[in-house]
């Protein structure tokens, strides 16, 4: 006789409210053209591995040391996930249970650093990252945090500027990677300047991890004592985060994910990483980073042909920032007519910025979903278009008064809508 009679509907069913949010979130990423950096549209494989009954499960611990029973199939899930994470990467060591890229960075200063040890990072207004010791994140508040930038002429990444505050201030630990910065990041050159002042080199490649794994751009796992990333960027993994490192550090970041930061790993995502990673293994995705970097300067081209400035001129990676200034706009009022007009992106300060974080002089914008989706070099010039087209549109209208039932508004994203449903989005 079984037991309760076990009511278990599905979500559309158990809850119609839930399921319509969903439903509708699918069909706005399947009718924008999506260019946040960031961003990505990860697998069906990757979705359904995060829908299974690994939720259900706690293993604290590591594979063959952990603090519960039942880890028949968790140990083997984890410990194919590191295999192929180290495999993918070519490193010593890969801890796979990070939540995500905060917390992957938190862990590795709690490895290698003590509270009140001065470290170094990029800037946020630069192109850096919050977690590399930005003054509101708890790495800029347990840390003593020097911040490196750009150069004011080139915009681009000051090495000497680096080594003299390296050899100046002598952190404990060098951050080196970014979040919105348009070229390629020379690791060697960082790793003699972390050598020269005595400190550790991390490098947080949350952004172009993709592009690393397919080969497209330099890989810092020679370089770097740690490498943090997140999974779900160029990656196109599941939401989590990946931490690699030397044989040396293996002991201590592992100790700092668990039990220094986190209780129980997400298996459900730890499933999931392990599957983007088999995919990154793939020819396939190989050919994708290539078609990344190759759309992204197609569009850098479109944009700067249609009198828009790009940060640097240009871009060696996904993405590109692009200064409204002298098109009189606010990146926040330009993003905001942009999403009503189906295209999403989100507004970024620049360098050296006049105006504030929260309503910025910039624009950034990436290529790595709208590739996922089959995009090629030649359809850059129809989202330029687009882009320059709802930019006109912003200009157009007062900022205090406009809302999406601007004239401009309902064509335009009829036309985007049309444009990018001929490209099927992956996991919809
Ligand atoms: N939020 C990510 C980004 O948009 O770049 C960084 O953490």
């Amino acid at each position: 006789m079984a037991g309760h009679a076990h009511h278990d509907p599905d979500l559309k069913t158990a809850d119609p409210e839930l399921f319509d949010l969903i439903e509708r979130e699918d069909a706005r990423q399947r009718d924008s053209i999506r260019l946040i950096a960031s961003e990505n549209y990860a697998s069906r494989a990757v979705l359904e591995a995060t829908g299974t009954s690994l939720t259900n499960k706690y293993a604290e611990g590591y594979p063959g040391r952990r603090y519960y029973e039942g880890m028949d199939f968790v140990d083997p899930i984890e410990r194919l996930a590191i295999k192929r994470a180290k495999q993918l990467f070519g490193a010593d060591h890969a801890n796979v249970q990070p939540y995500s890229g905060s917390p992957a960075n938190l862990a590795a200063l709690l490895a290698l650093c003590d509270p009140g040890d001065t470290i170094m990072g990029m800037s946020l207004p630069s192109g850096g990252h919050l977690t590399h010791g930005w003054k509101v994140s708890a790495t800029g508040i347990y840390y003593k945090a020097v911040q490196y930038g750009v150069r004011k002429s080139d915009r681009r990444l000051d090495l000497d500027q680096v080594r003299a505050l390296a050899l100046e201030h002598r952190p404990k630990l060098i951050w080196v990677g970014h979040s919105a910065y348009p070229r390629t990041v020379d690791f060697a050159a960082f790793a003699e300047i972390a050598k020269e002042s005595g400190a550790y080199l991390a490098a947080d490649i949350a952004h172009i991890a993709g592009l690393v794994a397919g080969g497209v751009h330099p890989s810092p796992v020679p370089h770097a004592d740690v490498v943090t990333t997140t999974t779900h960027k160029t990656l196109r993994g599941p939401r989590g985060g990946l931490i690699l490192c030397r044989k040396k550090h293996r002991k201590a970041i592992n100790k700092a994910v668990f039990p220094g930061l986190q209780g129980g790993p997400h298996n459900h995502s730890t499933a999931a990483k392990a599957v983007a990673f088999h995919e990154a293994m793939q020819p396939a995705f190989k050919t994708y980073a290539q078609q990344v970097v190759t759309n992204a300067k197609a569009l850098a081209e479109q944009l700067l042909a249609r009198g828009i400035t790009l940060v640097t001129g240009g871009t060696d990676n996904h993405l590109m920032l692009l200064d409204l200034t002298n098109r009189g706009l606010g990146g926040r009022h330009a993003a905001r007519v942009l999403n009503d007009c189906g295209v999403e992106l989100n507004a970024n300060s620049i360098p050296f910025d006049p105006r504030t974080p929260f309503d910025p002089s910039g624009l950034r914008v990436g290529v790595p979903s709208i590739t996922s989706r089959g995009l090629l070099a030649e359809h850059m010039a129809v989202v330029a278009g687009f882009i320059d087209e709802g930019l006109k549109g912003a200009a157009s209208v007062d900022t205090d008064g406009y809302t999406a039932e601007a004239d401009f508004v309902a064509p335009l994203r009829a036309r985007v809508q049309e444009f990018i449903g001929a490209f099927p989005a992956p996991g919809l």
